[in-house]
């Protein structure tokens, strides 16, 4: 078993993975920011670095930083979290090249699935059902461009092949729009990507993103824990995630977990990983890979009772999976609000001292966040500063206990989407489950 981990992130995610490592008697190493110095998992942790000021460029981010405060540490493994450098393929590559466990998939698979075009060809010859497209990167021969958007029939996407999460693509209606589109695409993925090679799909017009949880050992094991719904969003940003996803049967969930499983056998993956899914008319299209542990993963974890993280510095370890398939039974319906220090009307980030808190619990409430009574939330970094989830038999059941929590919460001296969450709670359209991924925004009136 790895003996010290180098917990290589912040804030809720940092606070998850010292309490699995603290569970499995592993040594934890905190780094942190010179803004980070009050984190819970700091003052939580058996040793803390701090590794550079307080914008991430120069702390979370900063390469060898974190290698030399798992070489002055005596660490064995760094753990990435999710953000920051958790998909950086030259970080890893790094890590392991200065002798130490990357809690990860291996460089290449991070490379692979970095290049959504490399990892949309490795899915297809695996047998993972993807979004018909130009199986491939587009070509400078414009009639061979025009030719495929014809046979693939418009609307079609535009994506770059650096991009994913939403950034690099762009939507075409028409032959008229198409090459200037491509050419856009092409010089912003260049300038934001260093890459600027695209790549064409159908368009689907009002899909649910749908996502598939992974693990896979070194010993050829790979499992799926099912299915998680993140289609409430606004901008790229997940705001409600559940499992499983509402409506989709057990064949369905057999049938597109074991081909991501196999998939995983194939290409050796190693860890926890994401299969990105845009579901629409009873059908499944893959569009990308995650190659970390996911913000959202605790609704998995609630309906498994599988530990993510654990399984993850299992597989680090050497270790093969402690589930066979068969072992993985789904019960109950979980849902997860992820709370923003953020004004509910605008979205602006609020970050400030927290002066008053209260957090919800009772039977199927898990909170997991990093804030406590007298924090500052500091003005670097992402603004979610933790995430409530809550578990029930029913679906109902799940969200009846959300709507409980949520009166329940407390969160003064800042502004937070509490407010929201409430909101799309009582929503007709989310209690009856299966809304699309542009019926958020809609609703807000974006
Ligand atoms: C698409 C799509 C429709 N058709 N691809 C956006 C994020 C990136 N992961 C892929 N994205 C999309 N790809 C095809 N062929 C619509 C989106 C999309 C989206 C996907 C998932 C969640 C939210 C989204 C919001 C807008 C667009």
């Amino acid at each position: 078993m790895i003996e010290k981990i180098v917990i290589a992130n912040r804030g809720e995610i940092a606070l998850r993975i010292l309490r699995a490592c603290q569970e499995l008697d592993i040594r934890t190493v905190a780094v942190h920011s010179t803004a980070d110095r009050d984190l819970k998992h700091v003052r939580l942790a058996d040793e803390t670095v701090c590794i550079g000021p307080a914008p991430s460029a120069g702390s979370y981010l900063n390469i060898p930083a974190l290698i030399s405060a798992a070489e002055v540490t005596d660490a064995v493994a760094i753990h990435p979290g999710y953000g920051f450098l958790s998909e950086n393929a030259d970080f890893a590559e790094r890590v392991e090249n200065s002798g130490f466990v990357f809690i990860g998939p291996r460089p290449e698979t991070i490379r692979l699935m970095g290049d959504k075009v490399s990892a949309i060809n490795a899915m297809k010859m695996a047998g993972v059902p993807c979004v018909p497209g130009s199986d491939g990167p587009l070509d400078d021969d414009d009639q061979r461009t025009i030719g495929l958007a014809h046979k693939i029939g418009y609307p079609v996407i535009i994506k770059a092949a650096g991009g994913g999460g939403g950034r690099g693509m762009r939507v075409v209606h028409s032959e008229a729009a198409l090459l200037n589109a491509v050419s856009m695409t092409r010089a912003e993925a260049g300038a934001a990507f260093g890459n600027s090679m695209v790549y064409m799909e159908k368009f689907l017009e009002n899909p649910r993103h749908v996502e598939f949880q992974i693990l896979a050992d070194t010993h050829g094991n790979a499992i799926h824990l099912g299915e998680r719904d993140c289609s409430m969003q606004r901008r790229h940003q997940k705001v409600v995630e559940e499992a499983p996803a509402p409506g989709i049967t057990e064949e369905q969930r057999h049938r597109i977990g074991e081909r991501c499983a196999e998939a995983c056998r194939q290409i050796g993956y190693r860890g926890a990983g994401t299969f990105e899914f845009l579901y629409e008319d009873g059908e499944f299209y893959f569009i990308e890979m995650n190659t970390r542990v996911q913000v959202e993963h605790p609704v998995t974890e609630m309906i498994t009772g599988v530990d993510i993280v654990k399984e993850q510095i299992f597989i680090a370890s050497g270790q093969a999976l402690s589930y066979k398939q068969k072992d993985i039974k789904l019960r109950g319906h979980a849902v997860e609000c992820r709370i923003n220090a953020e004004d509910p009307r605008n979205f602006m980030p609020s970050p400030g001292d927290i002066t008053r808190l209260h957090l919800p619990g009772g039977p199927g409430v898990r909170v997991d966040t990093h804030i406590y009574n007298g924090y500052r939330v500091p003005p670097h970094y992402d603004s979610m500063i933790g995430k409530l989830i809550t578990h029930g038999e029913t679906r109902d059941s799940a969200l009846a206990r959300m709507r409980t929590a949520l009166r329940e919460i407390v969160v003064e001296g800042i502004k937070t989407n509490i407010p929201l969450h409430q909101e799309i709670m009582r929503d007709a359209a989310f209690q009856a489950g299966g809304a699309n991924i542009h019926y958020l925004e809609k609703k807000l009136g974006l």
